[in-house]
């Protein structure tokens, strides 16, 4: 598949582009196998001790979790976090991290040796869930300072048609090439922010089709807001950068230590790095399911040192008057 010159010139340009078709309903058919069995094996778990009197198994893959929040925020919470973010590495992750048309788009803008980067995330978004909005930043404002210079795409994937009404992405264009932010922690539900002061003008949001992807520099500012409809605007976004740019790859989460020097870590270092494409060594990509959900559980579990980045918190910041 690949970016077309006018889709490369656009991502440059702009600092994203809208790729569609990318996958078809049924590339996205495991994923959604498999997180719907992730759910039910949270709901049964739930149900046996007591804290969840309806699964909503009947209901479809776009209203379930809008169901089973609404009937009970307490037990709905708790089947969120156990597909939330990377926690997820069951049936259908690893297929769509590795699926070849996207490989194709990534290669046409970081080269054949490509990494994920150890942040992937699953997100649910449901009516109403706080956890669902989040406000603008870049992800390089996630990673640690040394890799302020390093390129690493964003490919955020909607499961379902991602619209205006439902809470799809908003992007920043044209000022990707101005550096990483300042960001502040404890912004909404907790994520990092940029102070609503110092967001850049010109916001647009990106409505896009299921399968479609929307490919980000990890410069581009972006957020999400409400969702105001009945359905989940399901999403995926997924991370890649080239072998140039620092990972875990090969360390185990005890090499996280705080005598170790911050420059000499990976930039995102809390989860596993895995190698998506080796032209040279093909042995090394990651094709094994249970290897890959041993590996990314390792490191979910382990107690290892995460530096944080020092950006202050948000309630903290001196506001500009007038
Ligand atoms: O899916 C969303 O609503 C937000 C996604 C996001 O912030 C990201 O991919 O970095």
């Amino acid at each position: 598949m690949g970016l077309t010159p006018e889709e490369l010139r656009q991502f440059q340009e702009l600092g994203y582009v809208v790729k569609e078709g990318v996958y078809s309903d049924a590339d996205l058919q495991p994923l959604k196998d498999g997180l719907t069995g992730a759910i039910q094996e949270r709901c049964d778990e739930l149900m046996a001790e007591g804290k969840l009197d309806r699964d909503f198994a009947e209901a479809s893959f776009e209203t379930r979790l809008t169901k089973l929040y609404r009937h009970n925020p307490e037990a709905g919470h708790e089947v969120l976090m156990s597909i939330w973010s990377g926690r997820f590495h069951g049936p259908g992750i690893l297929k769509a991290l590795r699926h070849p048309a996207l490989i194709d788009c990534l290669e046409d803008l970081i080269g054949p040796e490509i990494m994920a980067t150890s942040i992937y995330r699953v997100r649910p978004k449901v009516p109403g869930y706080p956890r669902g909005e989040v406000p603008w930043h870049q992800d390089a404002g996630y990673s640690m300072a040394h890799c302020n210079e390093y390129l690493m795409i964003t490919c955020w994937v909607p499961l379902v048609d991602a619209t205006l009404e439902n809470g799809c992405l908003w992007v920043i264009p044209k000022v990707q090439d101005k550096g990483v932010m300042r960001h502040y922690t404890g912004g909404h539900a907790g994520f990092l922010e940029i102070a609503p002061e110092n967001v850049p003008e010109g916001a647009i949001p990106v409505e896009m089709k299921a399968g479609s992807v929307l490919l980000l520099t990890n410069l581009t500012p972006h957020a999400s807001f409400e969702n105001n409809t009945d359905i989940v605007r399901w999403s995926i976004d997924l991370r890649y950068q080239d072998f140039d740019v620092p990972s875990n790859l090969d360390e185990v989460p005890e090499d996280y230590t705080p005598e170790r020097d911050p420059v000499t870590m990976a930039c995102f270092p809390g989860e596993a790095y895995f190698v998506i494409q080796d032209t040279n060594h093909p042995e090394h990509e990651m094709k094994d399911v249970e290897e890959f959900a041993a590996l990314r559980e390792r490191w979910d579990n382990a107690k290892m040192h995460k530096p944080g980045r020092g950006w202050t918190l948000l309630a903290d910041r001196d506001i500009p008057q007038g």
